[in-house]
């Protein structure tokens, strides 16, 4: 008896607490209708009694009896259940959820039906979709929440230049090794298919890879340089390009200093001093280093003679090639300045780095650097608009989703003609930029089999450059048009849409920005003297007839099907 007692005012006075006082100004007015209270300094409001709570304590106690325990939905009559969600309301709006990326995206379907009908290859694909949504998006929102942290110095003062990563982030390292996302690429299986089929994995990947599709950007471009130059590196190529998780290498791409991101040619300043095994020692400041967790780098560097004279200019770059860590454990000369503090891109490490002594191998002719790394540009380029066009079909894919089940002004958002609009907008911007990237896939993967005509290696090194600008800046539109079809909830950290703005905005910037881009494009006009352009226009001019002829050649058609669909 005593023991109920003790609980019924124990209730009582956790009834007061947690359910009248948050309620205090709104009690008051209760009260306040009763009279006959003295009155709060605060709001000059009546006051409540220890007395006046006996009344909504039996009515809370006799709705509680009255309502069975699952039942927490209130009328206006209940009073408010203890511990209940009441006090927030019942409604809970379903989430956006992710499907399978593969199964979901009808157009890249239906490419691949048209191009690479293989059940090998959609069945791989259709697999990796679902260990994306099972595994692969979790770790990807892991390594946002955990970015990586530098430890400078050990305990006892010796450097230690060690980025520290999150469980996730290495995780992705050995899935992307597992999956082959660079592998494909060399391997050709699926002769000149192979860069369409590699990079169609990477576009499933991408929005859920936690920005770990950098390194293998990077990863990819050192391998085509390191195979463009005659493999003089077997090694490191075999370690960027295996299966082998726990051989895998990724690489960086170290080519920033203070003086140019752009202007590489001029901002060089790292010195490459020759050692009399034929090595090299680089001494210079790298500013922007991503991936900085990287196993081994390609980078720039100004050879000095004998009287430590350099050559400046274009000519006077050459490439490098370095492992990050020496066999002690430590750094390779390394010294990390410090992490950079980024928009977006969190879940990577970019840094600046001190070379101090960087033991290096000379993988160009002297003087041709700026040459021979423009094909990891390439690459590199052609990751970034599989990323950009990625981030636009995930953006889409969920505003969709969402719009089955979002409820306002009396219907479902996907019954709201505007919105309909917003959507279908998205989509054609996602589906122009995906067909713009499985061209110049399909390019790279003619070019490297040696099936390229003249054209189309001329159309290649066009619309390079042309499908990363447009792609870069749409994406960052379509994202953020995307985030206003989630209304406020866009704009909440942890729904992980935000970070698909910020993620997305370095992608018009990184690897050359749109400004850097046009005049590229006009290099390669120059350089090929028009026939870059020659090659555009006839190529358009062929489809323009095969489609007007009435029986277009089956290849043609397909493509411009795909273009009109
Ligand atoms: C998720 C997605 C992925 C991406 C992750 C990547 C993360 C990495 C972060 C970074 O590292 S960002 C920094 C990236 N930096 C850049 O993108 C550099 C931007 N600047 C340029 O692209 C400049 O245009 C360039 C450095 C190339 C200008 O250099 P130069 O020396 O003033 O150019 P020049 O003299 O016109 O060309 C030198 C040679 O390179 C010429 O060859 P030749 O000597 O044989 O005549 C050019 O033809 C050749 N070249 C230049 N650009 C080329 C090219 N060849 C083929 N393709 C190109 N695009």
């Amino acid at each position: 008896m005593t023991e109920m007692l003790f609980y019924e005012s124990l209730e009582k006075i956790l009834f007061r607490k947690c359910i009248l006082i948050p309620f205090h100004d709104a009690t008051c007015r209760f009260q306040n209708v009763r009279g006959n209270h003295s009155r709060c300094r605060r709001s000059g409001e009546p006051r409540v009694g220890a007395k006046d709570l006996e009344e909504p304590y039996s009515s809370y106690k006799a709705s509680i009896s009255r309502t069975k325990p699952e039942d927490h939905t209130l009328t206006e009559t209940q009073a408010v259940p203890l511990f209940s969600r009441a006090a927030i309301g019942s409604f809970f709006q379903e989430q956006p959820v992710l499907r399978n990326p593969f199964t979901q995206d009808a157009l890249l379907r239906a490419y691949l039906r048209r191009h690479l009908a293989l059940q090998e290859v959609e069945s791989d694909l259709r697999t990796f979709g679902e260990r994306i949504v099972s595994e692969i998006d979790a770790l990807g929102r892991q390594c946002e929440q955990n970015p990586p942290r530098l430890q400078q110095y050990e305990a006892w003062g010796r450097r230690a230049d060690r980025v520290i990563t999150c469980p996730a982030w290495t995780r992705m390292k050995h899935i992307a090794a597992q999956e082959g996302l660079v592998a494909a690429g060399y391997e050709r299986r699926f002769g000149e298919w192979s860069r369409v089929y590699q990079m169609c994995k990477l576009y499933l990947y991408a929005p859920s890879a936690g920005l770990f599709s950098c390194p293998l950007a990077m990863t990819d471009g050192a391998a085509k340089v390191i195979q463009s130059l005659g493999m003089p590196v077997k090694e490191a190529f075999a370690r960027l390009t295996t299966r082998d998780e726990k051989r895998f290498w990724t690489s960086g791409q170290w080519m920033t200093e203070r003086m140019g991101g752009s202007d590489v040619a001029n901002g060089t300043e790292t010195v490459a001093w020759r050692q009399e095994d034929g090595s090299f020692r680089l001494h210079g400041f790298k500013w922007f280093t991503s991936a900085t967790d990287a196993d081994f780098t390609l980078t720039l560097a100004r050879i000095a003679d004998e009287d430590g004279n350099t050559t400046p200019g274009t000519r006077g770059v050459s490439l490098f090639c370095a492992e990050v860590w020496g066999s002690d454990g430590f750094t390779n000369g390394i010294e990390i300045q410090r992490l950079k503090d980024k928009l977006g891109t969190r879940q990577m490490p970019t840094a600046e780095l001190l070379l101090d002594g960087t033991r290096a191998q000379l993988l160009s002719e002297e003087g041709r650097g700026v040459a021979s790394i423009a094909n990891m540009l390439t690459l590199t380029r052609i990751h970034n608009t599989v990323s950009a066009a990625a981030a636009m079909r995930r953006i889409t894919q969920l505003g969709r989703e969402y719009s089955t089940k979002r409820s306002v002004f009396g219907k479902l958002l996907k019954d709201h003609p505007l919105h309909v609009q917003t959507l279908s907008r998205m989509e054609v911007e996602t589906r122009a930029a995906f067909l713009l990237m499985m061209e110049v896939c399909r390019l790279l993967g003619r070019e490297e089999t040696g099936a390229a005509t003249e054209r189309e290696a001329h159309l290649l090194r066009l619309l390079t450059p042309v499908a990363k600008l447009y792609s870069g800046k749409q994406a960052v539109a379509v994202v953020s048009e995307g985030l206003e079809c989630f209304g406020g909830q866009g704009y909440i950290e942890d729904t992980g849409l935000p970070a698909m703005l910020r993620d997305a905005q370095v992608l018009s910037i990184w690897e050359g920005t749109t400004n850097v881009l046009s005049l590229d494009v006009l290099r390669s006009i120059s350089k090929s003297s028009g026939l870059v352009l020659q090659a555009f226009f006839s190529d358009v001019e062929q489809h323009h007839n095969e489609l007007h002829r009435g029986k277009p050649h089956q290849s043609g058609a397909a493509r411009i099907n795909m273009l009109i669909d």
